[in-house]
């Protein structure tokens, strides 16, 4: 599915603004078909954004259900003639959609996009009415899970397994936009590097396009062309390419042409980074050369906006990681915005991309129910149904993705329960399902202190180590010497039984920004600083230790919980982006800064 542009061939328009809301708190608008006129007892809400810290109202930070939205949307008289595609670049974390009366699409998974070919149901230079239903509970067929319980009065409260505040709405651009009716619907670019010369592999596929041909020209970031080819795929080559690396983000045009005789239909350019990933042994390698980690897990959270896309601060963050010298980050626990990918391949910053499978682990959560289900995989709670929405999700995931040459990695699942067998036969289809979708990148999954090096049934399926390790805060809390001889033992366990990579994807600790300590008490800002220098001279002394991420890049906000004080605090900055001391521990560490 391709991004919505402007080229010679398409025209969009981002639907972005304030819309028409409404919550729906009896849960009858689908029933009383509230898209067949105007909501009653709108409000406004921006789009993009959550809806659930714009307004001061509790009702709506809390609500669990459906949400409406809704708006009029001028068709431009020029797309006459044209493909008219109406496409949601977030809804989470389902929707259906309608315009006017007549039904359009709907879909499941609140981080990918999805969209719906429009021609028949607008008219070009009139106006329709466009309305969503979002719903925001999360159950165990969604990902990830959850559990909606009724209270007597009919109130609906979700219990979840993650810490992350369940934000939602239209958090991404809606776009509506054209294309020629013979188009091009895909392109596929996977790149090698044979002997010095870069190879760009290439598929596209078109619509409604028969006895036309398909052209493709590669452009350098000068603009001239370095190869060209015919026919909906092959190979190109470019002698003394200038790659995608890590800090350097070169990117080629690649620029796709569908012709009919000598007329051009369809036009669709690309951006194409020129690079290999493989993992050898205990050695991740891009370009052939070692490529060591250094980073954050990170979450799409602002004040305010919360999940919903904002381009100053995502640029903002952008420049933090520079400032900071991280190389890369983990897109914990969701999909981002695409805006950030293409920002990540313009800077060269590396990504561990990760669906939105977290807290597939009762385990860990079942506490957190006082008495709920215990049985991570049972047909009560992470069933078959589970597991085909969440091989939906990882598909889209990679359909989105595939050509970023950021992505390095796909992380399938954030902490699932992966020490026993009814965790294996559910991830094995699962890394099958993305072995097939892109045979091109590693596989991996994110695993908790719960499964250890000779008990995780899970690991062996993947290419790569990523382990999240809490030693000096969950496990013997405030005491980093045990911390320091834990993880160490650990990490040469898994170096030793598994012989793959290790990216160390979390750890952390809580602190207080402004809080200090002369004894480096838990919760201080010196508290984070040595339990980071802990963590980092134990890396040093591990060869198979091949990245670092810290959680997290910055504080972020949770659901209720007791062990929380106003959000998770394990951020290096603060939520509004101000850096405590190990931010600039951590600048010293990855750039040498003083
Ligand atoms: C890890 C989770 C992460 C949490 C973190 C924490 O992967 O989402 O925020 O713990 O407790 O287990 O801070």
């Amino acid at each position: 599915m391709l991004r919505p542009q402007d080229t010679g061939t398409r025209e969009t328009k981002r639907l972005d603004g304030i819309w028409r809301f409404a919550t729906d708190r009896g849960g009858v608008g689908r029933a009383e078909g509230w898209w067949r006129g105007p909501l009653g007892d709108a409000r406004g809400m921006p789009v993009p954004s959550s809806f659930n810290d714009v307004l001061v109202d509790p009702q709506v930070h809390d609500h669990v259900g459906d949400v409406w939205y809704q708006r009029e949307v001028f068709v431009p008289h020029g797309w006459a003639g044209q493909r008219v595609v109406l496409r949601f670049e977030a809804a989470t974390h389902r929707a259906t959609v309608w315009i006017g009366d007549a039904y359009v699409v709907e879909h499941e998974g609140g981080y990918t996009p999805f969209e719906a070919d429009v021609t028949d149901l607008v008219v070009p230079g009139e106006q329709c009415r466009l309305t969503v239903v979002v719903n925001n509970e999360l159950t165990w067929e969604s990902i990830p899970p959850g559990i909606v319980e009724v209270l007597p009065d009919g109130t609906r409260r979700q219990r979840q397994y993650h810490d992350f505040f369940n934000y939602a709405g239209l958090h991404r651009s809606v776009w509506l936009s054209t294309t020629p009716r013979a188009h091009i619907a895909d392109v596929t670019v996977t790149t090698d590097i044979d002997e010095g010369v870069g190879i760009v592999r290439y598929a596209v596929a078109v619509a409604d396009a028969e006895g036309m041909t398909v052209r493709v020209r590669l452009r350098d970031a000068e603009g001239g062309e370095v190869a060209a080819a015919e026919g909906p795929d092959g190979a190109l080559r470019v002698d003394h390419p200038e790659l995608w690396a890590p800090g350097r983000g070169y990117l080629y045009d690649l620029h796709v042409l569908l012709v009919d005789g000598d007329g051009v239909v369809d036009r669709y350019p690309l951006p194409v980074g020129i690079r290999t990933v493989r993992v050898e042994g205990t050695q991740f390698l891009i370009n052939g050369e070692p490529f060591y980690f250094r980073g954050f897990g990170k979450h799409e959270d602002l004040n305010v906006h919360g999940r919903g896309h904002d381009d100053a601060a995502m640029l903002h963050d952008f420049s933090l990681l520079a400032w900071i010298g991280a190389n890369s980050f983990r897109t914990s626990h969701y999909p981002y915005a695409e805006e950030v990918l293409e920002q990540a391949d313009r800077q060269g910053i590396v990504v561990i991309d990760e669906t939105a499978a977290v807290g597939l682990n009762l385990g860990v959560g079942g506490g957190m129910f006082l008495g709920g289900p215990r049985t991570t995989y049972s047909d009560e709670t992470i069933s078959t149904a589970t597991q085909l929405v969440h091989r939906r999700a990882i598909e889209e995931l990679i359909a989105r993705d595939k050509n970023h040459p950021c992505v390095v990695l796909w992380s399938l699942a954030n902490e699932p329960e992966s020490h026993t067998d009814a965790g294996r036969a559910y991830f094995e289809p699962l890394f099958a399902a993305a072995r097939e979708a892109d045979p091109s990148r590693p596989v991996g999954f994110v695993n908790m202190m719960f499964a250890l090096p000779h008990t995780c049934t899970v690991t062996p399926l993947a290419d790569v180590v990523m382990i999240n390790r809490y030693y000096g805060w969950y496990v013997e809390p405030g005491d980093l010497d045990a911390a320091e001889r834990g993880l160490e033992a650990e990490l040469q366990a898994w170096a030793t039984t598994h012989g793959k990579p290790i990216i160390v994807t979390e750890y952390g600790a809580d602190t207080v920004s402004g809080l200090h300590a002369t004894d480096a008490g838990m919760w201080s800002e010196e508290y984070q600083v040595a339990l980071l220098e802990t963590y980092h001279r134990v890396f040093d002394r591990t060869e198979a230790v091949v990245g670092e991420h810290v959680w997290n890049f910055a504080d972020f906000a949770t659901g209720p919980s007791f062990m929380r004080v106003d959000g998770n605090k394990k951020g290096v900055f603060t939520r509004d982006r101000r850096p405590k001391m190990a931010a600039h521990d951590l600048r010293r560490r990855w750039l040498g800064a003083t």
